[in-house]
């Protein structure tokens, strides 16, 4: 169908912007379903077949959400990570690089759902009261995964910033990092790094390669197995490849089967066993990142082909434990701080706080609530049990290390430890999780302390734990409190949980609806596996009888 031609920005005025969007609505995005959608802890995510107008209006709000940020450039990343294949999804960026301000999730949710007649004077009403200037320019930033349903969706995203006349930079296939990224640059006019794909490879690849001028240290060696989960975590890293040279050697697997199927962070971390498709060796290190590689997961085999994974929690402590060192090395006084959710494991949570003795803090599940937290310590590490966090540093601990790597007050061997932090803070992109990133983050430290992985993983134990699924009537009825660790509603099942628990050395569970999808989930650790999994199976069956459990009941471990 013919799209129809956008007449030139001045001689047409608002009103008729807005009767454009509707017309170009009704005839290239209608909305396909009456079913409400809302924008959740990970945008819009749904069959790639029903985002069609969605993507469309996703354009629209992107450019008012620019217009009100004074014409700061606003990224929109099309993807839907982990999940399957078909499905697909879109998630707006703010100015500095961090997710779309709560209060507009609540727009974006509106705007989606209005019916196509009424779109127009949506749009009025969200301009009106919110008081955006129309005469404001609106720029945007746009990024896809790889599949297949991604670049007809990206034209609609752009038939919406066009309809409002929106400026757009076209990122192609890339991660959702790497738009973190180059909006946080663009908007902070470079300071942050070069305003492109290519910059940001750079910008991580120069301070990795000075952090270690020497490949290899003590029982670490530079070779690592990549799992690209079938997706933009396996573009990027060829690009990687290229630039690190012999400073380490990644060879690549799953790079371009059917996405996240069999592999991948997140079919590691739930599976708790290899991605498929790749060739191990007992003690090899080997990473799994996510379908748009913000996400990543280690693990390896032993000799005696056993499993073991050092996810999110051991990511977290590793690195905190290291910058705690070159804080105490450059006598820099910095608050440095940890942020974990109920997922991360008990133990790792005793270990860093009783014997790297650094505080943690515990939110609710979903980065942008992690991040907030973070923001909070002058050093903040934050990270989920499933691989998604970064580091943070204030703007002030950003200043006083870059300060004390050239005070001649301080001695040689402080200037050192603190011109080693101001590398390892160039290593991380500190505007979101980026699987790429925090790998090579996690190979600077062990590289720093001369530790195989075996050595990584002795650090502590994890206590065994396990996740299960319910489906309930409707997941509302759970209401939890304290960071999500203890339940309000309903009535009665926290008492039972408690007393579940008291049962089991070591152990501990909690229940929370999803926020991507139509479950509630149950978590528990004790002791011993056998211990953990009847807990957790216990745990699912006092929640389907409180919270009107639906279809098959949960069954007994085996
Ligand atoms: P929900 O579905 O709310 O549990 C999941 C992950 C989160 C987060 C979001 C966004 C678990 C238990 N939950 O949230 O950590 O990553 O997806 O993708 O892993
Ligand atoms: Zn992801």
């Amino acid at each position: 169908m013919p799209r129809p031609s956008i007449e030139d920005h001045c001689i047409m005025s608002v009103e008729e912007l807005y009767s454009q969007a509707t017309s170009v609505a009704l005839k290239q995005h209608p909305k396909q379903t009456d079913k409400e959608i809302r924008y959740g802890t990970a945008g819009f995510r749904t069959k790639a077949d029903m985002l069609d107008s969605i993507m469309y209006r996703m354009g629209l709000l992107a450019v008012l959400r620019s217009k009100i940020k004074q014409g700061a450039s606003i990224g929109v990343m099309i993807t839907a990570s982990h999940n399957p294949q078909p499905d697909n999804g879109v998630k707006l960026v703010d100015p500095q690089g961090e997710m779309l301000e709560a209060a507009w999730e609540a727009i974006a949710t509106d705007l989606v759902n209005v019916s196509d007649a009424e779109l127009g004077q949506k749009l009025k009403s969200i301009v009106e009261s919110k008081g955006i200037q129309w005469s404001n320019p609106a720029h945007t930033v746009v990024g896809r995964d790889t599949r297949p349903s991604s670049p007809a969706l990206l034209r609609a995203v752009l038939d919406g910033i066009a309809a409002l006349k929106g400026e757009v930079v076209d990122l192609g296939i890339v991660s959702t990092p790497i738009v973190h990224y180059v909006v946080t640059c663009i908007n902070s006019n470079g300071a942050y790094g070069q305003a492109s794909e290519e910059g940001y490879y750079k910008k991580l690849t120069d301070a990795f390669k000075k952090l270690r001028p020497e490949p290899t240290n003590g029982n670490y060696q530079p070779a690592v197995k990549f799992d690209g989960a079938n997706g933009v975590g396996a573009i990027m890293m060829r690009r990687f490849i290229e630039l690190l040279g012999p400073s380490l050697r990644v060879e690549m697997y799953n790079e371009s089967g059917e996405l996240n199927h069999q592999c991948g962070a997140d079919f590691v971390k739930v599976q708790q066993r290899p991605a498929e498709g790749m060739t191990l060796a007992p003690h090899a290190r080997c990473v799994s990142v996510d379908g748009d590689a913000d996400r990543i997961i280690y693990f390896y085999v032993d000799d005696n082909e056993k499993f073991h994974m050092l996810d999110g929690d051991r990511i977290a402590t590793l690195v905190a434990g290291y910058l705690r060192e070159l804080l105490e090395a450059s006598g820099l006084q910095l608050d440095l701080g940890l942020v974990q959710t109920a997922y991360a494991n008990g133990s790792s949570t005793k270990y860093i706080t009783e014997q790297l003795h650094v505080p943690v803090a515990c939110t609710p599940t979903g980065v942008k609530h992690l991040h907030h937290r973070a923001v909070d310590f002058d050093i903040g590490v934050y990270f989920e049990a499933n691989g998604h966090g970064t580091v943070v540093f204030s703007s002030a601990a950003q200043r006083k290390i870059a300060e004390a790597g050239a005070d001649p007050s301080l001695s040689e061997s402080q200037r050192a430890a603190a011109g080693r932090l101001r590398d390892v803070m160039d290593v991380i992109n500190q505007t979101v999780g980026d699987a790429i990133s925090d790998m090579l983050l996690v190979e600077t430290v062990l590289h720093a302390r001369g530790w195989s992985i075996a050595d990584w993983s002795a650090a502590y134990s994890d206590l065994p734990n396990r996740q299960l699924k319910v489906s309930v009537k409707d997941r509302t009825v759970v209401t939890t409190t304290d960071a999500e660790r203890r339940c309000v509603t309903p009535d009665g099942l926290q008492a039972e949980i408690d007393t579940l628990v008291s049962k089991q050395p070591q152990g501990r569970a909690f229940v929370r609806p999803s926020g991507t999808e139509d479950v509630v989930r149950v978590y528990a650790e004790a002791e011993t596996r056998t211990a953990a999994d009847q807990l957790a199976y216990q745990v699912a069956e006092v929640l389907y009888r409180y919270a009107g459990g639906v279809g098959p009941k949960p069954t007994p471990p085996q």
